[in-house]
């Protein structure tokens, strides 16, 4: 019987951030202790996690003594040895401290700008020291309130000048970290440059190592700006940028909810596995998000543990799908290719154009025919319900 359990190759990950919410919001404080990154650790060991992620602060508080940083990091490896967790991914926090109320590489200010550099090359050293084979870039701060204060060209050639020397920086240590851009549309700033997955990949080939940049993207933060999150997975797939991806939920047009994976639009969240599963993602699945405020640790517990389960059950009902006659009997219907027609489509030549202009293509007949989506949408929603088993 399927348990949905997770597995050490189903790469789970969490990021101490999520585990680690205290449930903060901007209108009231922590609801829950804040535990230690090591304590984070045994709590994901418990739920089955396969992996931790960090930010640099997440880790080691920006203000830690060299002798709180030994003691942190001793701690940080002797839960890692004791759970078998792995940490994956590492990424930096640019959008904490208040240097960086106004963004950290489209900064105007050039102080800021190297802070930024000087940070971020610290953070990936922390984080390659840990295993990390992903660093994940998210420009939180990365825009305005008001388009007077910035220039938004100069900004995409700040990020540019950021990423090649980072880059740069990669190769001359040898640490062969593969980097993960993260779009958002807005929060914390009004409006965040380079605000979705297609941005990025837009904003990537333009890179002097396109090679080692690819995208990390959130549910949440494609779903805030109303847009289908599979279609964009799916165009990053395609592209071999589909580095990493942040799994949660999240109701279109609200703030950023970050809420239990598939906890909200579940049939979203099942095109999206059955996509990850067809072709085959290899790559971290990380649970951005973070409990309800209303839970202590036994709820955020069973938030993760939840995340996890979801996932497995919505794999079980992608397979069921590639299994079920009577919807794939439709499918191969509806894509049928017409042999006659076969030979005219892909590379251009002068023949084949002039034989599609002498087709003769009935319009008012082909645009009869039904095309059973309703049929095939209503044996989906049965299959999601249980009632085709
Ligand atoms: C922050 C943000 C996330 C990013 C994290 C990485 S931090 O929680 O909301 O989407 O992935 O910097
Ligand atoms: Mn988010
Ligand atoms: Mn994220």
């Amino acid at each position: 019987m399927n348990t949905y359990l997770p597995k050490p190759e189903d790469k789970f990950t969490f990021g101490l951030w999520t585990v680690g919410s205290t449930g903060r919001d901007p209108f009231g404080g922590p609801v829950r202790d804040p535990k230690t990154p090591a304590e984070l650790v045994y709590l994901l060991g418990e739920v089955g996690a396969y992996g931790v992620n960090f930010h640099d602060n997440d880790l080691i508080p920006i203000d830690a003594t060299p002798a709180e940083e030994a003691a942190i990091k001793r701690d940080f490896r002797k839960a890692l040895d004791e759970t078998g967790l792995v940490v994956p991914m590492a990424t930096t926090n640019l959008f904490g401290d208040p240097v960086f109320k106004d963004g950290a590489f489209t900064s105007n200010d050039p102080k800021v700008r190297a802070y930024a550099l000087q940070k971020t090359m610290r953070a990936i050293d922390l984080g390659v020291e840990f295993g990390a084979k992903i660093y994940v870039f998210w420009g939180g701060r990365e825009g305005t309130e008001t388009d007077s204060s910035k220039s938004a060209v100069d900004s995409i050639k700040r990020t540019r000048e950021a990423l090649n020397f980072l880059c740069e920086y990669n190769l001359d240590k040898g640490y062969g970290l593969k980097f993960a851009l993260e779009a958002k549309p807005n929060e914390p700033r009004g409006d965040i440059y380079n605000s979705t997955t297609g941005h990025m990949l837009g904003f990537i080939a333009t890179l002097d190592h396109p090679e080692m940049v690819g995208v990390n993207p959130e549910v949440a933060h494609e779903h805030m700006a109303g847009l289908n999150f599979m279609h964009g997975v799916a165009q990053a797939w395609e592209a071999g940028k589909l580095f990493h991806i942040d799994l949660n939920d999240q109701y279109p047009g609200r703030y950023d909810q970050d809420l239990r994976f598939g906890s909200r639009d579940l049939k979203a969240a099942f095109y999206l596995v059955k996509f990850l599963e067809d072709v085959g993602y290899s790559g971290s699945k990380h649970y951005d998000a973070h409990a309800y405020r209303t839970e202590d640790y036994e709820g955020v517990k069973d938030f993760a543990r939840g995340c996890m389960r979801t996932y497995l059950m919505l794999k079980e009902k992608a397979a069921q799908f590639n299994a079920d006659p009577e919807i794939q009997a439709i499918l191969a219907e509806i894509n049928a290719e017409d042999p006659a027609l076969a030979a005219l489509f892909g590379r251009y030549s002068p023949e084949k154009a002039d034989a599609i202009k002498a087709l003769d293509l009935d319009r008012i007949a082909i645009a009869k025919r039904g095309l059973k989506y309703e049929r095939l949408d209503q044996l989906t929603i049965d299959l999601l319900l249980g009632m085709r088993s």
